[in-house]
């Protein structure tokens, strides 16, 4: 069996944090491509030259045409502009929306189909546009944003209980933003839910409600420690794991931006819910049941994201 080809556009902090975990896992050949001329050789042959010392059987090739990821298995976008102290993740709507344009042309002339983890902010509305612009079928285009965000509400329970995160089960849904969904009925230490380790004196409700506000607001916080772009080693973990699950028919449940249609009582549109990850690429969407303050906050986010769509429309009127 060939090996499979990894497309990588945008090879920027998070784009080469993701060649390199596919490289050493050999998940396949990797193609980073960028419109930066000499960034993605640069970074594709510093990599290539560190497989030998752990023998990983793949290749990386750098691109500025896209030509080169003709044929990808799977692509995975971070093209764009991250953000800088002070910036929302909306401020990068515009110049964002013009790189989906362009991505989502090159991706359909070339590797129609592909799986596609779109990871370039602000999230929910960049992989809708992804989706129109390629028109690729919506199962195939998905966005990473609830595996980050669940991963870091994870570590932080982690820190607070001393439990390994190995036996954490956090859950956040909704839109990628402030107003995102930490799931607290659903997420688990050891099995139990978290309302039950306060009631058990595992922590106050003071600290679980700290805990889920440091994780809507945990990319800021990377922000603001890094001063000059966001995270990338998290987020690039993040896509890597939502990339296997497709590579290899795993057929996880991952929070990610998946395609809802009647789900959660949507009516087409991406946003972040637990989905099945399989060779069919988001195969189906599952539904928690929410109470009725969850289901306020959840409407709200969703709100946010609807006016993110609203405004794409009106900067390109390509958008239906
Ligand atoms: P950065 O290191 O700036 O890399 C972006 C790369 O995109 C640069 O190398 C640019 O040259 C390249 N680029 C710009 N325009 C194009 C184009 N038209 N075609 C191809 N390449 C282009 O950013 P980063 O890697 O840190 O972040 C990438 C994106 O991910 C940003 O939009 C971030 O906001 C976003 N991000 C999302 C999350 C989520 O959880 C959703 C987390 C962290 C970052």
């Amino acid at each position: 069996m060939a090996r499979k080809k990894i497309a990588l556009i945008g090879s920027g902090m998070i784009g080469g944090t993701l060649a390199h975990i596919a490289a050493r896992e050999e998940l396949g050949d990797v193609v980073l491509f960028d419109i930066a001329e000499g960034l993605p050789q640069g970074k594709a042959l510093d990599l290539a030259e560190s497989t030998p010392v752990y023998n990983a059987s793949v290749s990386l090739k750098g691109a500025n045409d896209y030509a080169d990821i003709k044929g990808a298995d799977v692509c995975i976008v971070t093209a764009g502009v991250a953000r800088k102290p002070g910036m929302s993740r909306d401020d990068l709507l515009g110049i964002n929306l013009k790189v989906m344009k362009a991505v989502g042309e090159g991706l359909k002339a070339n590797c129609p189909d592909a799986f596609v983890i779109c990871i370039t902010n602000p999230l929910d509305a960049m992989v809708w546009a992804l989706q129109q612009f390629s028109g690729f079928k919506t199962n195939k285009v998905v966005g990473m944003a609830g595996v980050l965000d669940s991963s870091r509400f994870a570590y932080f329970l982690s820190e607070k209980t001393g439990v390994s995160v190995a036996d954490i089960h956090a859950w956040t849904l909704a839109g990628h933003g402030d107003d995102m969904v930490p799931m607290v009925r659903h997420s688990t230490v050891g099995g139990l839910p978290l309302p039950e380790l306060v009631k058990q004196g595992w922590m106050t409700q003071a600290d679980l409600d700290g805990i889920v506000d440091r994780t809507r607001k945990g990319g800021g916080e990377i922000v603001a420690l890094l001063k000059t772009g966001s995270a990338y080693y998290a987020p690039a973990e993040s896509a890597i794991s939502m990339a296997k699950a497709y590579l290899n028919d795993q057929k996880r449940v991952l929070p990610v931006a998946a395609w809802c249609q009647g789900e959660y009582g949507l009516d087409g549109m991406y946003v972040g819910v637990p989905a099945v990850l399989g060779a069919g690429g988001a195969e189906k969407v599952v539904e928690f049941d929410l109470n009725d303050a969850e289901r306020a906050m959840f409407a709200k986010s969703v709100t946010s994201v609807q006016g993110l769509i609203a405004a794409c429309k009106e900067i390109d009127g390509s958008l239906a």
